[in-house]
């Protein structure tokens, strides 16, 4: 017998109707032994409805107390809820375009989702991880990983903007991706799916012979300066978690492999044969040393790094053309292999950095490995044999313990600081609440339903915030209001503060999470940047006041520089442009103010609109394809008179002699002359209103 499953809910595969049952079994078996429950609830498992509401009841206009980052996987983004209410607070554009702001199709942000094999619209988005400092959550970045096309990106805390994206050579599916090390020194990801390396033109039957995987040293410690440090050739297996050491084991990483067989077709069967697959412990000081002491070999290479520049407010891409790589043989005593059973899925590491649990997705236990037994096994020699210079210690020399019987299909296990361990199990549709060093199951409770990931603030730390955990699953079926074939996505929230978890919340997610970070509130909320400084944009058509709007031609390029204010476009009348001419508006939001942007649309732009953020510059490209008269206009509600925000630009035909004109230099000699009486106009009333709608109420004043 096999077992068979599959993550993603848009086929429901026999296996998963065997978890559905099993869930609904333990779900009714856990009626039946009397948990506690109120009846009055709808959801089993849940404590009284009120009771529950109480817990994540958070008043209007009081804030939560964490901040959770929850991956978006397959859309590329990543939602930022309030925990404990489940509050989505905003998603973060990293791999895919965003229609809301303009990520991805403006100018300045296109750059952003450029690779080697090109602009790459939309990718896969798995797991998160906050920067640390002495392994604890320090708030200032969020790194992510791209799956598909293989890539690592910062997120910047202070303006939850993606800040840089660095392109991951020599792999293929960057799954094991991005984990940190406890001062943030280096991000780690790994292939998923061994490739031949460098790439080459070869049979797959060649798989075992040819096919290797890497794993990559990525370092992350400086804002816009990711790189590369080194990789580190593997055997052709799938390489897919990883968590890096803490503790007394903080020069050490952990990355689970499966498919040790090598199989290249039929997966599911030929890579579920053996009854152990590894995870690979290997010491990055080690590997640092080696890189050092010029060790490692320079291999050609071809990735990107893309970096959004502070001033400019633009990304730059770079293009890289070699990376440094170390073998297990180059650099002997960096890795070592655990064998561990069975197709080992997540790998995580415990606070106090002893223990090193994997999720053996087709294990009927769940192998605990000891930090202190490896150094011994390492010392001793325990080693069952060598895979291509890597030695394998033996199980036994290794093994702490086995949590017996936990339920099926375990993947990921997180940690609340007072001992414990919460294993989520997929098949069966539950976490599981574990004693660390005695290995003995102390609380169980299904999840709605299949879990992939779950998460507790600060659970990846040296610190967790045991308060929480947040399940984060793949299939919500009869939990919410029926939308088409497709249905949300959805987190559970339970209270671990007492010995009995507890089922407090559901809240749907965008796209389907696997892992997500929290952390405490007042980390982050302190970090804040409120707006852009007009002063220092070295945007290079920025309009710094209205005076210096205006238009130009170059051949049959029409810049348009163009300042933003409530309520109006300076300029907002333009001729003079032509049928077929790229005419690039470059927006600059002459506000100061927090919570204040301004939107850009123009009729048939084919890119998108804009939001432009007060002090920042935004490039929306348009080629007219008619001639005519196209109003322009503020897309978002910024002012009482944001209605009036709005112009036109009137298209002639190629070659005609209308000519190019924004009107607010007709405006601005007004004021100059103005000025140069000593005479004040008046303020536009816009200016003075304040904001309606959604965006806050202080007005401010315009600065001209
Ligand atoms: S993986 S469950 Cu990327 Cu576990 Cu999602
Ligand atoms: Cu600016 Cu509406």
């Amino acid at each position: 017998m096999h077992l068979q499953f599959r993550r993603g809910s848009a086929t429901m595969s026999l296996s998963h109707r065997t978890g559905w049952f099993i869930a609904t079994a333990t779900v009714a078996a856990t009626l039946a032994y009397g948990y506690a429950c109120t009846p009055a609830t709808k959801s089993p498992g849940a404590i009284g409805a009120s009771d529950a509401a109480s817990k994540v009841y958070v008043a209007p206009g009081a804030h939560d107390e964490f901040y959770a980052f929850l991956s978006g996987g397959f859309n590329g983004q990543v939602g930022v809820y309030g925990l404990p209410s489940g509050r989505l607070l905003k998603i973060i554009p990293v791999f895919s375009q965003f229609a809301e702001n303009g990520y991805g199709y403006s100018e300045e942000t296109k750059p952003m989702l450029e690779t080697t094999f090109g602009n790459i619209p939309w990718d896969d988005l798995h797991h998160t991880a906050l920067s640390q400092t002495n392994g604890e959550d320090d708030g200032r970045w969020l790194f992510v990983n791209a799956n598909n096309t293989p890539r690592v990106a910062r997120v910047d805390l202070s303006t939850f903007e993606t800040s840089e994206i660095l392109q991951i050579p020599n792999s293929g599916g960057n799954h094991g991706s991005p984990y940190i090390t406890s001062n943030s020194e280096y991000v780690l990801a790994s292939t998923r799916f061994s490739v031949p390396i460098p790439q080459a033109d070869v049979p797959i039957s060649d798989f075992a012979k040819k096919f290797k995987g890497t794993i990559s040293f990525v370092k992350a410690d400086q804002p816009g300066k990711m790189d590369v440090s080194f990789q580190l050739l593997v055997p052709g297996y799938n390489y897919d978690l990883a968590r890096a050491g803490k503790g007394p084991s903080k020069d050490w990483v952990f990355f689970t492999s499966y498919n040790s067989e090598q199989a290249y077709e039929k997966l599911e069967v030929n890579a579920s044969k053996a009854d152990k697959d590894f995870i690979a412990a290997i010491n990055w000081r080690t590997l640092e040393t080696c890189a050092k002491d010029g060790k490692a070999e320079n291999w050609p290479a071809d990735y990107m790094h893309n970096v959004m520049d502070e001033f400019t407010r633009t990304a730059q891409v770079e293009r890289k053309q070699s990376v440094k790589v170390l073998t297990p043989t180059t650099c002997p005593n960096s890795i070592y292999f655990l064998p561990t059973p069975k197709s080992p899925h997540g790998a995580d590491v415990d606070p106090s950095g002893e223990y090193i649990v994997a999720g053996g997705k087709l294990a009927t236990v769940i192998p605990v490995h000891s930090f202190t037994k490896l150094q011994q096994a390492i010392k001793d020699q325990a080693f069952e044999t060598t895979i291509e210079g890597i030695p394998v210690l033996k199980y036994e020399a290794i093994l702490a313990g086995e949590v017996k019987d936990p339920g099926l299909g375990p993947l990921h296990t997180e940690f609340d600081g007072k001992g414990y361990a919460y294993t989520s199990l997929f098949i069966s549709s539950e976490i599981v609440k574990w004693k660390l060093g005695t290995w003995e199951i102390v609380d169980r409770v299904p999840t709605y339903y299949s879990i992939g990931h779950l998460m507790i603030p600060g659970g990846a730390t040296t610190k967790p915030a045991g308060k929480y955990v947040v399940a984060l699953n793949k299939i919500t079926k009869d939990r919410y209001l029926p939308t088409g074939p497709e249905l949300t996505q959805s987190a559970q929230l339970y209270d671990i503060s007492g010995d009995k978890m507890k089922l407090l919340l559901d809240f749907p997610t965008t796209g389907e999470p696997h892992y997500g970070n929290a952390i405490e509130a007042a980390k982050i909320e302190k970090l804040q940047k409120k707006f852009f400084t007009l002063a220092e944009n070295r945007h290079p058509q920025v309009t710094k006041a209205e005076r210096e709007a205006g238009v130009s031609r170059n051949g049959k390029v029409v810049h348009v520089r163009m300042a933003a204010i409530r309520s109006h476009f300076a300029p907002d009348n333009i001729e003079g442009v032509q049928v077929g001419d790229t005419v690039l508006f470059h927006v600059t939001n002459l506000e100061q103010d927090w919570d204040i942007p301004h939107g850009f649309a123009i009729q048939g732009a084919t890119t998108s609109e804009l939001l432009v953020m007060p002090g920042e510059t935004r490039t929306l490209r348009w080629v007219p394809k008619q001639i005519g008269v196209y109003p322009m206009y503020c897309t978002d509600f910024c002012s009482a008179l944001h209605q009036e925000m709005s112009g036109y630009v009137r298209v002639s035909p190629v070659g005609s002699n209308v000519p190019l004109v924004g009107n607010t230099l007709k405006a601005q000699g007004q004021a100059a002359r103005a000025a140069a009486r000593g005479v004040t106009l008046p303020t536009p009333p816009g200016a003075v209103t304040g904001a309606a709608h959604a965006h806050g109420t202080a007005p401010s004043p315009t600065p001209r």
